[in-house]
């Protein structure tokens, strides 16, 4: 039996959603290739990655980061699904990523694209939130609101998360981070700034049940790596973000795009380990040995490659990222 869980990339219009996603893809084989177990995607899912991904490996030397430069603009809600299991066995674990059109959450939004991500929200096992550390860094966060929403992040979550009974987790994911993670003070402040700037998030989440049910993580991701914030030009009252390679001849080299895998794989499959234990117990004792062996193990590995500093940090919930505590 194979058990499908849903996994949201969330963020406003042009953030680094479908960048995020493509550079954590980018990463499967490196990061699951050490344990016992397989990722493969499904063939769409694949070639349209591909795509993103060379799109991303060819940005100019100057380019603007917004939604339709450089990469592709998302156009309609898509589906990603990579199934996870033992290698060479049926696959136990479908994970269905969904990337949808960051505008859906903007204001001029119909009711319909709104109920669409809330509804997403809702089914969604993990939650990845796509922050665009540019607009929430310079400029003393002056466009914070206007690109990453997170006021409107927040409500989303509060409305969604209102009876939670499964364990679920939120991943903070600040991407077009070069410049804020060259040191570590650098790091220190941007991770301050994710918790100022998403204050009354982080409280609703470390409030009642949910505190025990949602596992809450910060991992900044360089989905692109060799490049870094030049300035921003106002036009129209709109704000455009410009990056610059760091060289001219710098090449695609995204850094730490495995750990949001990593923290991820490491809660779902010690979910699916719990579950899948007590079910297992009746019957099939014997090849739930082996089940459970290659799980354990797998856990443990992703556990030891997960980074807890220079930015990293596990908010709440850790004792849903462990095997320990049953
Ligand atoms: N410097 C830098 N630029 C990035 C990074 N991630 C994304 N970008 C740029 O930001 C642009 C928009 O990224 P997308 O991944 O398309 O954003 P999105 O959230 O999927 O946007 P919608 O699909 O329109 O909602 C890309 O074309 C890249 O040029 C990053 O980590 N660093
Ligand atoms: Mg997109």
């Amino acid at each position: 039996m194979t058990a499908t869980v849903q996994i949201t990339m969330l963020g406003g219009s042009g953030v680094g959603k479908t960048s995020l996603l493509t550079s954590m893809y980018e990463q499967f084989n490196a990061t699951v290739g050490v344990t016992n177990l397989q990722l493969t995607p499904d063939l769409e899912s694949s070639a349209i990655l591909s795509d993103r991904l060379a799109e991303l490996k060819s940005l100019l030397e100057d380019f603007e980061a917004t939604a339709g430069q450089g990469i592709l603009k998302t156009a309609q809600k898509r589906l990603f699904q990579f199934d996870i299991g033992q290698s060479g066995r049926r696959p136990s674990l479908s994970l269905q990523f969904v990337d949808y059109l960051g505008e859906w959450i903007d204001a001029d939004a119909t009711p319909e694209e709104k109920l669409q991500v809330l509804n997403l929200l809702r089914e969604s096992r993990v939650v990845l939130v796509a922050i665009d550390a540019a607009a929430l860094m310079e400029e003393n966060r002056r466009w914070n609101e206007k690109i990453n929403r997170t006021q409107q992040v927040t409500d989303l979550f509060k409305r969604a998360y209102q009876g939670v009974y499964e364990p679920r987790m939120v991943l903070l994911a600040p991407v077009k981070c070069e410049k804020y993670l060259s040191h570590e003070q650098a790091a220190a402040e941007l991770q301050e700034t994710i918790k100022k700037e998403y204050r009354s998030l982080l409280n609703f989440l470390a409030s009642g049940v949910l505190k025990e049910k949602v596992a809450v993580v910060i991992t900044p991701v360089q989905t692109v790596g060799s490049v870094i914030f030049s300035r921003i030009e106002v036009r129209n009252r709109e704000p455009h973000f410009f990056f610059r390679k760091v060289r001219y001849d710098s090449v695609y080299s995204p850094k730490d795009s495995d750990q949001p895998l990593r923290y991820l794989l490491r809660f779902l499959l010690s979910m699916h380990y719990r579950r899948f234990g007590r079910w297992l117990l009746f019957d099939f004792l014997r090849e739930w040995f082996g089940v459970g062996h290659y799980l354990r193990e797998a856990i443990e590995e992703f556990a030891r490659g997960c980074k807890e500093s220079q930015g990293f940090e596990v908010v709440q919930g850790r004792e849903l990222l462990s095997l320990d505590h049953q």
